[in-house]
């Protein structure tokens, strides 16, 4: 799809302060070394059997990482994010589905910073499927709701399991963005109480599935996407309708609710490459009602 107007520089971003300078190379987000934001080795396809006694021994999140969260984090930049989603640019995709193409490129530096705590507290995963599988993408949550998957099957819980604590907050930056891009794109009233966090490395991906875990199917999905680019596959209600394709870049929202809150969905393997805020890496947050 060839619908991307020119980006912002990379750490370009709307406050222009002290969260938006790089932490160090390769990556904003993650710094020199993305180890710190994982609870097991992305290579360890026997699973993570020493993760909670490592969780449970890490240290206090850096000073000054806590000091820019907590920078980023004030009211005044949620209602400053309001109002940019509020005028954003909206591109229907499908019945239901909305593109809010490019637009969190200003938050990029104040993402970093509120994302930073939330993976110390409770870092990124490599989940069992219930048929025993390992899952390829890495995933941790926020908000008063986390989706899990297990041996049990796959559900939502309010504990993290690594730490046996509440998962951390949603970050009010977050909730304010989430709500926004929501009303934007017809679905008013949305308070999202779950936010999903998938982390792709080069050659992952996830295959064609609905969103069926969360109660009321009323509330939109509204999914951010950063770092690397995606291709990501909407299909119809039933898993062999015809899919389209979307390049999903840095920056961008997708809200799918309505007629598409149930269509299938996924995203083909990431291709390899080096973005400047998340490495060798896409990170994907998407916001959920679920209880
Ligand atoms: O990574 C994405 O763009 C989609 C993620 C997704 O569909 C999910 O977490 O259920
Ligand atoms: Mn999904």
């Amino acid at each position: 799809m060839s619908r991307r107007p020119p980006t912002d520089p990379p750490h370009a971003d709307l406050f222009g302060d002290a969260a938006c300078v790089p932490a160090a190379r390769p990556g904003l987000l993650f710094g020199d070394d993305p180890a710190w934001a994982f609870a097991d080795a992305p290579t360890d396809a026997a699973g993570a059997p020493g993760a909670a006694v490592a969780h449970a021994a890490r240290p206090p999140l850096p000073a000054a990482w806590a000091a820019e969260a907590r920078a980023a984090d004030e009211p005044a930049r949620a209602a400053a994010a309001t109002a940019l989603v509020d005028q954003a640019a909206c591109t229907p995709v499908a019945p239901g589905a909305v593109l809010l193409p490019g637009l969190l490129t200003p938050l990029a530096g104040a993402l970093a910073a509120v994302l930073r705590p939330l993976l110390w507290q409770a870092p990124l995963r490599h989940l069992r499927t219930p048929g025993g599988g390992r899952m390829a993408v890495a995933t941790s949550n926020a908000g008063a709701l986390g989706w899990l998957s297990d041996a049990r099957g796959y559900r939502y819980a309010s504990q993290d399991p690594l730490s046996g604590r509440p998962w951390p907050p949603l970050p009010a930056l977050l909730d304010a963005i989430a709500r926004a891009a929501a009303a934007r794109a017809g679905f008013p009233g949305f308070a999202p109480d779950a936010v999903l966090v998938n982390l792709y490395r080069p050659g992952v991906g996830l295959g064609l599935h609905q969103d069926r875990d969360e109660r009321d199917a009323a509330w939109p999905i509204v999914s951010a996407s950063l770092g690397l680019p995606a291709r990501f596959r909407l299909g119809g209600l039933r898993r062999d309708a015809p899919t389209q394709e979307l390049v999903l870049q840095h920056g961008d929202l997708l809200v799918f609710g309505g007629p598409a809150r149930r269509c299938f969905h996924g995203v083909r393997p990431l291709a390899a490459g080096h973005h400047p805020w998340a490495g060798e890496h896409r990170l994907n947050l998407t916001f959920r009602r679920a209880g």
